[in-house]
């Protein structure tokens, strides 16, 4: 019974010694945005501003399926990321024109706006 403890407590050690979570990128605008099924994205709707770097870390609680399993930005973040419950996803990026940028699906289903002022 004593050999079975050292291994939780190495366990407990090394979660204890993880490095932080990126969240809150030093000089630029930071999201935090949920996931579940139910409800999808939340918040979707995010206000930043030319030339200033956004942050946006999504940490979903279910993962997703089907149509809505990947997420992505046309124009600000192009590369499709899939939504898995556990798995954080960081989009970083630096919007260099004012506009409404939709937030979609890999296939161009929108679920939220980027508006860059
Ligand atoms: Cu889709």
């Amino acid at each position: 019974m004593k050999m079975k403890r050292i291994p939780l407590l190495m366990i407990a050690l090394v979660t204890l010694a993880a490095p932080p979570s990126s969240f809150a990128l030093a000089g630029a605008e930071n999201f935090s945005v949920g996931y579940t099924k139910a409800h999808d994205i939340t918040p979707n709707t995010f206000t930043v501003k030319t030339g200033e770097k956004v942050h946006i870390e999504i940490n979903p609680s279910d993962t997703a399926t089907g149509c809505m399993s990947e997420i992505m930005i046309p124009g600000l973040w192009d590369k499709p990321q899939p939504l898995v419950k556990g798995k954080k996803n960081v989009m970083e990026f630096t919007p260099h024109k004012p506009g409404a940028y939709k937030i979609t699906c890999a296939m161009g289903v929108q679920r939220g706006v980027v508006n860059v002022r």
